[in-house]
């Protein structure tokens, strides 16, 4: 989810690059990682970039400062909105995304096979206050954040695993679902989760509906 909020990040600037996918079974999660992972990230975790371009090797880790770099490097298309307090409201939402919204999702994932476990329930809740607050902050605007972001980029890959998971957004959340069929039509978008769909759909899992005809 985290390397493909950089790679959709990437494909909206029309940055050049290579992709190299990380080992990865159902079973055996990211084990043996990557050693170009091991190396950089500390953490050893996914994303990471090399930039061996002009100015001399550079190599970070993590999906934000990633974002952060692409602005810097290719401000247009702008990717957070320019004025101050806008650009600081939209880098929160990036934040909540994967910091506040994305936790519990992961709480889900190992409490697939006990969806009636009070932490699964927890979980599920928090998700659902989160759409709430979400549908609400987003009253007729477009994007999240106003303009198109990274905010949109993360939210969206964060929103897939938790419907995934068993916490999706209901009835009580049409704008969030307007807004996401309006992200499902960027080709960036299209091209990043349509592939993750059609690799779940090849491990036999079953997609939601909206990321069943990105992977068609
Ligand atoms: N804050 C990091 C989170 C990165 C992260 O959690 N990556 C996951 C994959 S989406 C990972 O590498 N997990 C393997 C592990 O933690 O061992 C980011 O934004 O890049």
């Amino acid at each position: 989810m985290f390397g493909a909020k950089a790679e959709i990040a990437a494909h909206e600037k029309g940055l050049a690059f290579e992709l190299v996918m990380v080992p990865f079974e159902m079973k055996t999660l990211y084990q043996p990682k990557h050693p170009e992972v091991l190396r950089i990230n500390p953490k050893r975790q996914v994303p990471v970039l090399i930039d061996d371009g002009p100015g001399g090797d550079l190599e970070i880790f993590d999906s934000t400062q990633i974002f952060e770099y692409f602005e810097t490097i290719k401000p247009d298309p702008a990717l957070w909105p320019a004025e101050p307090k806008a650009r600081a409201r939209a880098r929160l939402l990036e934040h909540k995304s994967d910091e506040v919204y994305f936790p519990p999702i992961v709480r889900l994932m190992g409490l697939q096979g006990t969806p009636d476990d009070p932490a699964a329930i927890e979980a599920r809740a928090a998700a659902l206050a989160f759409y709430d607050r979400t549908e609400k902050a987003m009253g007729d605007k477009e994007w999240l954040a106003g303009s198109y972001s990274y905010a949109d980029i993360a939210f969206y890959m964060a929103q897939i695993f938790g419907d995934r998971m068993g916490a999706p957004m209901t009835d009580a959340h049409p704008r969030l679902q307007a807004w996401r069929d309006r992200m499902s039509a960027r080709p960036a978008v299209r091209q990043v989760a349509g592939a993750m769909g059609r690799y779940l759909v090849s491990q036999g899992r079953k997609l939601p509906a909206f990321l069943e005809r990105l992977a068609a």
